[in-house]
């Protein structure tokens, strides 16, 4: 008999595209068909079939203190009770945005949203407006949700499933937008001396998370700022993913680079939908009421995000809250690694001859998967990684009880509440996985 979650797939694909609102989660990169969640507590999450397994998505990186902590159910519990949604200004707006603000060197004022698509498209229009030019420098391979102007050359779902550039996207609306490879200062430079005066900005994520997992070369973010100076143009950090997850604020704190303008989601809405967009007075008085750039929505800043965005905050401003996260990103990036290291030394096969090797990246909070023969460094690297081999390893953990990212392109998150015993339970899945995996390989290679 069908499993529940197949069962509720077929339901939703009558009547839903592809059976799931965000395509990653349809689980095209990786082949099957999605689990259905039932419910998650710290570190766990349960399918609808009663499974449980250890989650590293952990709603892409939405939930640093785990699933379900009982601050955040609490504070959202006591927002609805008092009332969903008015339409109108409530305290909490002004409390987060003040966290945020105190938390950011370079921002002043904060305009919550409901995405880090809105959050991106925003600053974009706010960008545009304050410099009076077009143009905007993105880089291939990430991604910053999926307004027109970003849709080339986009990671995250767009990479996994095969339309970096969508059809829909009038050729019009992406006019403006210059592509450059990731961690490539001179072919911004390059673009700079070309079209300098046209380009607005320059945005990027400061450590790539939609291509898995790369971190900036040396000097790329500092170099970046320099250059946006020196035309005119300005810096968007979206730090959706990494904002308030590599570092209390955010990768801008960690490499002390301050953009112009920062885009955030995810951690601040603690788990319910959520985006904002942060910057100077000077840059921010623009927006609409104060200035014409329009922008506005019926949800944004809704007393449901606004506390639970609050009482994640209060969680992660506790002193060693970061450095809890990061010995856990570290406890699972060894691991994995040493998982990957000891089975050739134990005689079983790791890998099928050729076959290219788990490489674990990790950066501060994040970790990353690939299969290559190196750590990528830039996007043709990412391309160039053995995507179908990540795919019989996401089934080989799957089956052992770990639930990773369904999609090469994206990355692993822990939370505070992956304690030793859970990430250790992670390396022995891994080697059990990857020892299946290379018996399976050197049996297929032999027949
Ligand atoms: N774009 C998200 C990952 N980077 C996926 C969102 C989702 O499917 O929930």
């Amino acid at each position: 008999m069908a499993s529940r979650s197949s069962q509720l797939f077929a339901r939703a694909r009558r009547v839903i595209p592809g059976g799931v609102d965000s395509p990653v989660r349809a689980f095209g990169a990786v082949g099957g068909e999605p689990l259905f969640i039932a419910r998650g507590e710290g570190p766990h999450i349960w399918d609808v079939d009663g499974r449980r397994y250890i989650d590293y998505v952990m709603s892409w990186g939405a939930l640093p203190l785990g699933h379900a902590p009982a601050a955040v159910v609490e504070a959202v519990a006591a927002a609805a009770r008092a009332g969903t949604s008015f339409g109108a200004p409530v305290e909490a707006e002004a409390a987060l945005a003040e966290a945020i603000v105190e938390a950011l060197p370079g921002a002043e004022q904060v305009r919550f949203v409901n995405s880090g698509t809105e959050a991106a498209m925003s600053a974009l229009r706010l960008a545009r407006a304050y410099t009076g030019r077009p143009g905007v420098v993105k880089f291939a391979g990430c991604y910053h949700g999926h307004a027109d102007p970003f849709l080339v050359e986009a990671g995250s779902g767009a990479l996994t499933h095969g339309h970096p550039s969508s059809p829909g996207v009038p050729e019009e609306a992406v006019r403006h937008t210059y592509i450059a490879p990731y961690n490539d200062l001179a072919a911004v430079e390059r673009l700079f001396e070309e079209r300098g005066r046209s380009i607005a900005a320059v945005i990027v994520e400061p450590v790539a998370a939609n291509m898995g997992l790369v971190p900036p070369a040396p000097g790329f973010l500092e170099g970046l700022r320099a250059l946006t100076r020196r035309h005119g143009a300005l810096l968007i950090f979206d730090e959706v993913i990494t904002g308030f997850r590599l570092a209390w604020g955010g990768a801008q704190v960690r490499y002390g680079v301050q953009p112009d303008l920062t885009c955030l989601g995810k951690v601040i809405g603690g788990g319910l939908p959520v985006g904002a967009y942060a910057g100077p007075r000077e840059i921010m008085r623009r927006l609409s009421p104060e200035g014409p750039v329009y922008q506005a929505g019926t949800l944004s800043g809704n007393p449901l995000t606004m506390a639970a965005g609050l009482a994640t905050l209060e969680a992660l401003r506790r002193p060693g809250a970061y450095e809890r996260l990061e010995a856990a990103a570290r406890r699972l990036a060894e691991g994995l690694a040493a998982a990957a290291e000891s089975l050739p030394a134990a005689g079983l096969p790791a890998a099928a001859a050729g076959a290219a090797p788990l490489q674990v990246v990790r950066e501060g909070t994040l970790v990353g998967l690939f299969f290559a023969p190196r750590p990528p460094a830039a996007y043709a690297d990412v391309l160039a990684a053995d995507r179908a081999r990540y795919a019989r390893f996401f089934w080989e953990m799957l089956k052992r009880g770990v639930y990773l990212p369904p999609s090469p392109f994206e990355i692993l998150f822990v939370s505070l509440a992956h304690d030793k015993d859970v990430l250790d339970r992670t390396a022995e899945a891994a080697r059990d996985a990857l020892e299946a995996l290379g018996r399976a390989e050197a049996e297929e290679e032999e027949g």
